[in-house]
């Protein structure tokens, strides 16, 4: 660890408030043996034991600086009270409560007593703060102590969500942990085609992004006209009554709401009344409170222009000439916009050339010309991408002139080729090291918003810490979030019950391939359950039947069960995103199950039973191969798959196998 000697110290008479006398001790506190550290998520930079863990218990102050925020301290009081306080005061540094279990110090990382309670923890000083970045450190004993240091408000956020984590019934874990995120934009990009969410869904998106340490959410819903085709309209009230809310709860959770405006399909350029269109509707924004902007211009045509105009000042449409007219559209909302607005990030925008790493007439016109300010997106080489590369990603900067901004079409379920498909694979195939190379990594999610969290978690943990990533750590923890219940305390793993967790990520593991533009995988079919199908044919071959289906028939088991513990147990939107595969799963499940009996009674003799069981297996799998998604909801719309390939496979091969 570079920042902790490693050493386990032992402290004695430091609470971590202002210099003076501590805290007069309050009830006799437990000593803790420590138990096993929960999983974090994202998976901090560095994290080790310090020590026993500290108990939780009775009175607890919560000596806070000005620079942790309402959101900061709210989440530190309720998360101390989940774990077994009994009373939390909160208070400014410099007025010791009397009584205290236990004082918890939550502040800058640069003021002289959380930097003192550092070095005595066994912390090296000064410890590189990048923004984001906090310490935590705990031990429990006689004396116990905690303590937050954070660079900046969102540090302070994530000290608290890290601690929410490491806070169990009674106890916290004794750990040290020093962390701070390795891209500095995080998050999603609600752009896909077809219904976008709900208002409660992307409330709920929000809420979430802050748990998982997203900083981002770029509202750019195609199917949204005041985002695309009417985009020059001002929102009607109460759909602006709703960005409120929006921005309130992003900024509530520390995530930038980053409100997006499409002009592409009907622009002007050169009618000086469309860029003023458009810096007018941003402006509308930034008085409702927007502070982040992006002007996608994906999906439109760049060999027609949409006015006469356009020609006379561009000439004939062409490739460069669009990426000339995007130039001087995009310099302009820089310095009308941006410029004069301080607080503005930098803007974003997605170029009409997205989907690869090749020079071209209009990529050269807008790295020649784009202010170097400006963040280009980037989906990967492809727009449905096999993999996301370090090398794609610095080919992508030599062309853009520009490290770029990833969007990662990634689990999103809006084109051809994947209908049918809930996307809950794991975070795979993007490459360690992207982290140096992207200005930030938003993903494209589904419809289906909860069940877009598998892939979104995935996502925080990598672009937190790509160095450090563990695709099925983080599948994992994506189960393990789904199945707690959020609405019972700020920590899911305080009530999550296992067996959720496990009958989803079999769930999970249904729906793992994700397609290609192509209809191909890029990410296979159920993997798990294609290893044991495998060391079923393995045996069956080598002439243990009665061993092959014995081994196989749990997991059967618990691919027919899952969906009854998921719907009993799961958060109810991700039951009702999934609900027409969990259907489907219970009748593959059955067929499944099915299949093996015939198999076993073949094997046992009894070949009329073997028919009867093996018709069965096949009535269930064509019942279950006629559920559709819900129609409306995704687009495009059809049969629902589950572990095809897989699955079905091996239900028609079970009645010839001899
Ligand atoms: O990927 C981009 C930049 N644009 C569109 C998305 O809106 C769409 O959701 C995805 C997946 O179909 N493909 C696109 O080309």
């Amino acid at each position: 660890m570079a920042a902790l000697t490693g050493a386990v110290v032992l402290l004695a008479g430091c609470t971590g408030g202002q210099p003076g006398p501590p805290p007069s001790p309050g009830p006799a506190t437990t000593a803790l043996p420590p138990a096993e550290i929960p999983q974090v998520t994202p998976q901090p930079r560095e994290l080790v034991r310090l020590g026993d863990d500290i108990a939780v218990h009775g009175r607890v102050e919560l000596v806070v600086d000005p620079m942790a925020d309402r959101p900061a301290r709210d989440l530190a009081t309720r998360v101390l009270r989940t774990a077994g306080a009994e009373d939390v005061v909160v208070r400014e540094p410099g007025q010791p409560a009397e009584g205290v279990a236990l004082s918890v110090r939550l502040g800058d990382r640069g003021s002289p007593t959380v930097t003192k309670t550092l070095q005595e923890l066994g912390f090296e000083a000064p410890i590189p703060m990048p923004p984001e970045g906090y310490v935590l450190a705990g031990r429990g004993g006689p004396n116990p102590v905690l303590v937050l240091g954070a660079s900046d408000p969102a540090g302070a956020y994530y000290a608290v969500q890290t601690l929410r984590q490491l806070a169990s019934p009674g106890r916290i874990s004794g750990v040290g942990v020093v962390d701070h995120p390795r891209m500095p934009i995080r998050g999603s990009i609600e752009g896909f085609y077809g219904s976008p969410w709900t208002h409660a869904e992307r409330m709920d998106q929000l809420d979430f992004y802050g748990d998982v340490k997203l900083n981002t959410y770029v509202y750019a819903p195609k199917d949204d006209p005041y985002h695309r085709e009417r985009w020059r309209e001002p929102y009607p009230p109460d759909k602006l009554a709703e960005v409120k809310e929006l921005i309130g709860q992003a900024a509530a959770h520390h995530v930038k709401f980053t409100f997006a405006l499409s002009p592409g399909t009907s622009i002007c350029y050169s009618d000086p009344r469309d860029p003023q269109a458009l810096v007018g509707k941003l402006q509308a924004m930034y008085e409702a409170g927007v502070r982040d902007f992006s002007v996608p211009l994906d999906d439109i045509s760049y060999t027609r222009w949409n006015c006469a105009q356009d020609e006379q000042r561009y000439g004939q449409p062409s490739e460069g000439a669009a990426g000339q007219a995007q130039t001087d559209l995009l310099n302009h909302v820089q310095r009308e916009f941006v410029a004069t607005h301080p607080d503005v990030s930098p803007l974003q925008m997605v170029p009409t050339e997205y989907s690869d790493v090749d020079d071209s007439p209009y990529k050269t016109a807008l790295r020649e010309g784009l202010n170097p300010r400006v963040l280009v997106m980037w989906t990967g080489d492809g727009v449905i991408p096999r993999r996301i590369t370090v090398s794609d990603a610095r080919k992508a900067e030599q062309v853009w002139g520009r490290k770029v901004f990833l969007w990662d079409n990634y689990p999103v379920n809006d084109f051809d080729k994947s209908v049918g498909r809930l996307m809950l694979g794991t975070y795979a195939k993007r490459e360690p090291g992207l982290g140096d190379q992207l200005v930030g990594d938003v993903v494209n999610p589904m419809n289906q918003a909860a069940a877009s969290k598998v892939v979104e978690t995935g996502a925080a943990d990598f672009a937190w810490n790509d160095l450090d990533f563990d695709q099925q750590r983080a599948w994992r923890a994506a189960a393990e979030y789904l199945a707690g219940d959020r609405l019972a305390g700020p920590r899911p793993g305080l009530t999550a019950d296992p067996a959720v967790a496990e009958s989803l990520l079999v769930f999970f593991d249904l729906e793992h391939m994700a397609p290609l533009a192509n209809g191909r995988p890029w990410l296979e079919p159920a993997p798990a359950l294609a290893a044991r199908t495998a060391r079923f044919h393995e045996m069956w071959g080598a002439g243990d039947r009665a061993g092959a289906v014995r081994e196989l028939r749990p997991y059967a088991q618990a691919i027919a069960d899952a969906p009854g513990r998921i719907r009993a147990g799961a958060a109810p939107d991700f039951v009702s995103d999934a609900a027409p595969w969990l259907d489907a799963t219970v009748l593959w499940g059955r067929s499944l199950l099915a299949a093996l009996d015939g198999l076993e009674a073949r094997t046992g003799g009894d070949a009329p039973g073997a028919e009867e069981r093996f018709r069965e297996s096949a009535r269930l799998a064509e019942q279950a191969g006629r559920i559709e998604t819900i129609p409306g909801e995704t687009r495009p719309h059809g049969p629902v798959r589950v572990a095809d390939g897989v699955l079905d496979v091996f239900i028609q091969q079970a009645p010839g196998l001899r």
